[in-house]
């Protein structure tokens, strides 16, 4: 499977899109959630459906106003101080979330042999946007108050990981096989942050999901994690690594324990170049990480001017030298 498998890159996937108003109509409209969940299995073969959904919808269910503007992507009024906090609201998230364990149920009685991943984004990467109030180069107002308001901003960390493992735990109890947290900005912190705010709420979120759900496999991607990645794979236990980009495959293995799998790491633009390109960087990092459990994936999401017979020309090289 591929991250952002699902998305404006598919024709199937506008058309779906142009029948609703917007990104959240679309994530808590469950027939429709469903359908583009399932596209590129349909179109590809893919052995996994991650579900259709956005780490965003966390926050819109606490409260946090949400929207999805175009060519803009998501705008939320920020999080700065503890009256905006306090105005979290932990207790509405179960309801507003129903739809999506809606579609993850729908998702699971069409998916047939093929594994149903559910997700969420880690506790400090949604935090960023919280903060932030949308996407950033470097998530300034969140770092600073990482450093300058430690206590405020450890409180919504613990907020988030607790509903983080409950939004987690009703994805699974609805049909979800294996849940992956996206820590995209993970790499922004320094070492010492690294391990407060991106390895603690992780260990937590796996503990706690592995004594309500044993044998639920957790992936982890802590992008930008750089050599880090060794002590977050051994720290939080999670059951698979997700490499970046930047990502040495061969590196990684060294410092990630031979039991984690690792799972990446193709560029998404040279999926976007496909041929000759992407053919030698998929089998370099294929032979890179022969002999360890491997989830061939990119190193981030797909992008959408990528040209959809590059997925298929993908899915084609990674059957052969497997
Ligand atoms: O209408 C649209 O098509 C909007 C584009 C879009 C899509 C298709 C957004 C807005 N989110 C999604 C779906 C999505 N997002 C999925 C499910 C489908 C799949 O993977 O196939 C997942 C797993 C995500 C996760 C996500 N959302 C992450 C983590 C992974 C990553 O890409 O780093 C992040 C950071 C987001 C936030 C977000 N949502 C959407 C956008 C454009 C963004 C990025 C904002 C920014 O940082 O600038």
């Amino acid at each position: 499977w591929l991250m952002r498998q699902v998305g404006r890159y598919l024709p199937e996937y506008r058309a779906v899109r142009a029948r609703v108003a917007d990104f959240i109509a679309l994530a808590t409209t469950p027939e429709l959630a469903a359908e583009v969940t399932l596209q590129p299995l349909r179109r590809y073969g893919m052995d996994a459906a991650i579900l259709f959904s956005d780490i965003l919808m966390l926050p819109w269910a606490l409260g946090q106003g949400l929207e999805y503007r175009e060519g803009e992507g998501p705008v939320l009024p920020p999080i700065r101080d503890a009256a905006a906090v306090a105005t979290l609201d932990p207790g509405r998230v179960a309801g507003a979330l129903m739809p999506i364990m809606e579609t993850v149920q729908r998702v699971r009685a069409e998916v047939g042999d093929a594994t149903l991943i559910g997700f969420a984004g880690s506790p400090f990467t949604v935090a960023c946007y919280m903060v932030e109030g949308g996407g950033s180069r470097d998530f300034a107002y969140t770092r600073t108050m990482a450093y300058g308001n430690p206590a405020l901003f450890r409180r919504l960390l613990d907020l988030l990981t607790d509903a983080t493992v409950g939004y987690l735990s009703a994805q699974i109890n609805a049909g979800a096989e294996a849940v992956m947290l996206f820590d995209s900005w993970a790499g922004i912190l320094s070492p010492t942050l690294f391990r407060v705010h991106v390895i603690s709420p992780t260990a937590r979120i796996v503990a706690a999901l592995q004594e309500r759900h044993p044998g639920i496999p957790v992936i982890g991607f802590p992008r930008l994690a750089g050599t880090l990645i060794g002590e977050y794979a051994r720290e939080t236990n999670v059951r698979a690594v997700g490499l970046d980009t930047a990502a040495d495959p061969a590196l990684a293995a060294t410092l990630v324990p031979g039991g984690v799998a690792l799972q990446g790491n193709l560029d998404p633009l040279a999926l976007v170049a496909g041929g000759a390109g992407m053919a030698a960087e998929t089998q370099g990092i294929i032979a890179a990480l022969h002999g360890r459990p491997h989830i061939f994936n990119l190193g981030h999401g797909i992008v959408p001017g990528t040209p959809p017979e590059h997925v298929a020309q993908l899915v084609q090289l990674v059957r052969a030298a497997g």
